[in-house]
């Protein structure tokens, strides 16, 4: 890997690999419709909408691979979702097959399987259960990227990512947590792996209260250093007294499963 795109480089999560792939490829260069810091050495900073194909063809030309974090990253209307998520997904990875770039790592969602319920324990080979429009954007992503493995050759790693962040903020997050360094771990094995045609893998960390079986990227190598258990007891104690929702505690998405929910028996 020489040259390595990251999009939505502005957001959380391409702010730390910003920091955390500094150096380990030749060159990084950082995308989003946001304005980003000016570029340093090793860096190039561009500017696209996902939405619009030729903009995405500029950002695209010349990179080896792509971390896709771009698109909206929680629930919200339609339009937004199918132009940054749906079309700009789509976008991005016919750029990438016009460019041949050999691998694509995809920032896809616990979000795309929601809806199971927090007693399953599940694998990479699940259905999806998307919980909003915003999972199913990424379940799209996630069918997407099969396609263009299958029929053009290019690498993917979906990472379904958990929460990221400094720490786990909350009861649920404390199963889905994921940490910087965890993270940057994923990426490069996706970027770097010899051997990756189309995986999906959780992005979470090494998480007791996980409820996920992530065999599959510990099969690629991949070794969490963090847990959430340390935080758990100031998570809880934070938690204790709040109200619940059924919906939101019943399913593995959350208020993301209870937000605008009408169904008048639940799902199992
Ligand atoms: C996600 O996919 C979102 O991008 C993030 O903002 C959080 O909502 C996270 O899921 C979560 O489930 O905590």
């Amino acid at each position: 890997m020489h040259r390595v795109l990251i999009t939505g480089a502005g957001g959380g999560i391409g702010r730390s690999l910003r920091e955390s792939l500094q150096e380990v490829y030749p060159v990084l260069r950082l995308s989003d419709r946001v304005p980003l810091a000016a570029a340093r050495a090793g860096e190039e900073v561009g500017y696209a909408e996902l939405s619009d194909l030729a903009g995405v063809k500029r950002i695209v030309a010349d990179v080896d691979g792509i971390v896709h974090l771009g698109g909206i990253s929680g629930e919200n209307e339609w339009e937004p979702i199918l132009q940054s998520n749906i079309v700009g997904t789509y976008n991005l990875f016919e750029a990438a097959r016009r460019a041949r770039v050999k691998r694509i790592v995809v920032a896809t969602s616990n979000h795309a399987v929601g809806f199971y319920p927090r007693e399953h324990r599940i694998d990479h080979r699940v259905v999806p259960r998307p919980d909003s429009r915003y999972g199913v954007s990424k379940a799209f992503a996630e069918a997407l990227a099969s396609l263009y493995a299958d029929k053009h050759g290019i690498g993917f790693l979906c990472t379904r990512i958990g929460n990221f962040g400094p720490r786990p903020i909350d009861e649920r997050r404390l199963s889905i947590w994921i940490s910087p360094r965890d993270y940057t771990q994923l990426v490069r094995i996706g970027l770097e792996h010899p051997d990756i045609r189309y995986e999906i893998v959780y992005g979470v960390s090494n998480n007791r209260r996980s409820w996920y079986d992530n065999a599959n990227a510990e099969r690629l190598g991949y070794r969490p250093q963090d847990g959430s258990e340390p935080f758990a007891e100031a998570v809880l104690a934070a938690a204790a007294g709040r109200a619940i929702d059924p919906i939101a505690e019943r399913y593995q998405g959350g208020t993301f499963c209870a937000a605008e929910y009408s169904a008048q028996t639940p799902a199992p």
